[in-house]
């Protein structure tokens, strides 16, 4: 069965819904309706990470979010963490998020260590350099498959190795990678999926979508993020992280029909 993961960006700035959600009663009733379409997890964040987003100091990104996982995890949904700050991490685990999603690949022995502490499973996704603010020039990879496969078997083996209960491996689409290197991870996610990892994958309107598929504005984006998203569950993908649930819901119904 293949989960679908919604978003909540708790941002003034976040490339496809900043503004939306940053009031508290805005985001609370985001993440109601996405749990209501279909959402088996809600994902919560305080920080853009879109190419050259401004780095959002822990503190503030704390504010935004912590009321927003209380919530919504009082109201029953089950709630992930988007942070890259173990501290942040910490104050929403313990507020009763149930997974940590962390964009950095879980780089910081801290934010394993929380992770492995409360005993969550924790995705480590790909990314290149610990800095949305310059990622984008670093798309030098000899073989971007291969290096995306080698850094998340490695992180991944890391934080097993010291106590997180289970994790979740994500190549990163869109996080210091040109659109042909996006479409090589989704072409070649199966050897992602062999490392034997739950894989998650995240394409849901980003830019190489509108570059590719023609599609200016990130709202226009959905048909072509179906298709991409359908091609990760045709390799393995277990878990999918979208704006857009009932389109997904409705996509992955029929697939099961017909893939
Ligand atoms: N993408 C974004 C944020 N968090 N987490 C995982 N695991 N995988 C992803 O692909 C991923 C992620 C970026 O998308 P979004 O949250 O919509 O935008 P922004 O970073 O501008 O808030």
């Amino acid at each position: 069965m293949t989960l679908i993961m919604g978003i909540v960006n708790v941002t003034p700035d976040s490339f496809s819904d900043g503004g939306l959600f940053y009031e508290l009663d805005a985001a609370v009733a985001h993440g109601l309706q996405l749990a209501r379409e279909g959402a088996d997890i809600v994902d919560v964040g305080g920080e853009s990470t879109r190419p050259g987003a401004a780095p959002v100091p822990p503190e503030e990104e704390l504010r935004r979010v912590l009321p927003v996982v209380r919530d919504l995890t009082s109201a029953g949904i089950a709630v992930s963490i988007d942070t890259r700050h173990a501290f942040v991490a910490e104050a929403a685990v313990t507020a009763g998020a149930c997974v940590v999603n962390d964009v950095s690949g879980l780089r910081d022995p801290a934010m394993r260590a929380v992770a492995a502490r409360h005993a969550v499973p924790a995705v480590a996704m790909h990314m290149p350099v610990d800095d949305p603010a310059t990622m984008q020039q670093h798309t030098d990879y000899a073989d971007v498959v291969a290096e995306v496969v080698s850094f998340l078997r490695d992180h991944a083996a890391l934080a097993l190795a010291e106590g997180v209960p289970t994790v979740i491996v994500d190549p990163g689409i869109g996080f210091g990678k040109t659109a042909e290197q996006n479409v090589q991870l989704v072409r070649h996610l199966d050897e992602l999926v062999a490392l034997g990892y739950p894989v998650l994958v995240g394409a849901s309107r980003k830019r190489f979508i509108g570059v590719l598929g023609g599609a200016e504005r990130p709202e226009d984006r959905v048909p072509g993020t179906l298709a991409v998203h359908l091609a990760g569950v045709q390799r393995g993908a277990r878990i999918i992280r979208a704006h857009d649930i009932a389109a997904h819901r409705q996509a992955l119904a029929m697939w099961r029909h017909v893939g």
